[in-house]
């Protein structure tokens, strides 16, 4: 294994912490330029050090040296989370062990971990692109900033630990869980910002009442949520909630972690794409195909400077669609996540997700945001259950009707049938990081 030195790491960051990278300002153009000349070391790098990169480059007749254009990229074979799970626990990694600086590890739903790794370089730049993100959601260099991302082999605890940290805030070392805690450290810190996922947000608030305090009145201004998918209004929820600005952050391990994309509080309108790190592209699930900007479909990554574990043409699963970029227009951004095509319900033929019913739901007075979903399949037919509580200001009754225009709404909007139970406040199961959603009970 030779150590290749990477011209291109680590990520250069701003000489004025409140102000933009120096590559986050850049054209469609010179991304591009830099994404081709990036994209060639990592061919390289990856070919070169990672012998299952070799293998699968030579079993499907392709070389590094056929890349001579961005469009080459085609020519090069996906990889997947069986790819690292074939390589575990170490096989995937491009530098010497005395070159690793940290290993992280996704759980997944079953079987063995996914295991990343990074070195010193890959370090600096994933803490560069977070607080890039914490940036463009408002957050400036002096705040004071909760972290109730769960710390440990979960990337989002300390991936936004360090983010925060480079952008020069303060930051709370939270973690997730101890609800009442997260409530007494906010009341008595003062944080300006608070970083979750938006279900245990919502979890916090509870607290918050729980304890008779208003969670409007804190001195919470700014949210940065992520790790799983959520809905524009969600956001509102969120927003009315604690009174405050709530922007996404995206990431998964294999591609770095959180903050491969985030949200600009002025535009509020996606997260816009590293693509000084990572070039994304759209495919069709199904057919492999690569789908043109605005088409909906897979997301896939090519990391660009990852000197650790170098990640092409990764298929995430993700469902969403490119977008070009707004507020920063070289990068472009991404449509809300709207599931995984693993987390797919087919419902009699019909295809549907969690963020599809939440959207919903949300626009039905009478309900909360707090529900699962159940599927059976009672006589060889299968059945969606959604349970879901009322909101503590209306009656039973008055959620019971609300649920009747729910149904019938997702009957018009998705072309399903379902059946719906509605619960008391604070009865279902709440979030302390991803939330579950889906009760698969067709094989028990
Ligand atoms: O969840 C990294 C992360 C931590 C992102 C904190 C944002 C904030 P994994 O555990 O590997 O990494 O899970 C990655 O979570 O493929 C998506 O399915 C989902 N996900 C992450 N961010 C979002 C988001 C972290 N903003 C998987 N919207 C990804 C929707 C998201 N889904």
């Amino acid at each position: 294994m030779t150590t290749v030195a990477n011209p291109y790491s680590p990520a250069l960051f701003s000489e004025d912490p409140s102000q933009p990278d120096p590559e986050e300002l850049m054209t469609r153009e010179q991304i591009e330029e830099l994404q081709f000349e990036r994209l060639r070391w990592t061919l390289h790098h990856a070919y070169e050090n990672v012998p299952a990169y070799r293998e699968l480059y030579d079993s499907h007749g392709v070389h590094p040296n056929d890349f001579k254009a961005l469009e080459d990229l085609k020519l090069f074979p996906y990889t997947d989370k069986e790819f690292l799970r074939k390589n575990y626990p170490f096989k995937a990694f491009a530098v010497p062990m005395k070159d690793i600086r940290r290993i992280h590890a996704s759980s997944g739903t079953t079987g063995q971990p996914t295991v990343v790794a990074y070195t010193e370089n890959d370090l600096k730049t994933w803490a560069t692109l977070v607080a890039r993100c914490f940036r463009a959601s408002g957050i400036r260099p002096g705040d004071k900033v909760h972290n109730a991302y769960g710390y440990g082999l979960f990337t989002g605890g300390l991936g936004a630990h360090y983010g925060a940290e480079r952008l020069g805030c303060a930051v709370i070392p939270m973690s997730g869980g101890q609800t009442e805690k997260q409530v007494q450290m906010i009341q008595d810190f003062e944080p300006q910002a608070i970083l979750s996922t938006p279900t245990y947000l919502l979890t916090i608030a509870d607290g918050f009442r729980k304890q008779g305090l208003d969670p409007r009145k804190t001195s919470l201004k700014y949210a940065v949520l992520g790790a799983e998918p959520w809905t524009d209004e969600m956001r509102r929820e969120i927003e009315q909630t604690f009174n405050i600005t709530a922007c996404d952050i995206y990431g998964l391990s294999e591609v770095m972690g959180p903050g491969v994309a985030g949200e600009s509080a002025e535009t509020k309108d996606g997260s816009h794409i590293w693509e000084d790190h990572f070039r994304p592209e759209i495919i069709d699930p199904f057919t492999d195909e690569v789908l043109p900007t605005g088409h909906p479909g897979e997301l896939v990554f090519t990391s660009l400077t990852k000197e650790a574990l170098p990640i092409i043409r990764y298929r995430t699963h993700d469902l969403t669609r490119l977008l070009p970029g707004t507020s920063r227009p070289g990068h472009r951004r991404m449509g809300r996540i709207t599931g995984r095509s693993d987390d797919m319900i087919i419902l009699r033929g019909v295809n549907l997700f969690p963020s599809q019913i939440e959207e919903l739901a949300l626009q039905v007075p009478s309900l909360s945001p707090h529900f699962t979903l159940e599927i059976t399949r009672p006589a060889r037919m299968d059945q969606m259950t959604i349970n879901i509580e009322r909101r503590e200001e209306y009656s039973f009754e008055d959620a019971e009707e609300g649920g009747k225009v729910l149904l019938k709404e997702i009957k018009t909007k998705i072309g399903s049938s379902a059946t719906i139970k509605i619960c008391e406040p604070g009865s279902l199961e709440r979030s302390s990081g991803k939330l579950r959603r889906i009760y698969d009970m067709r094989d028990k």
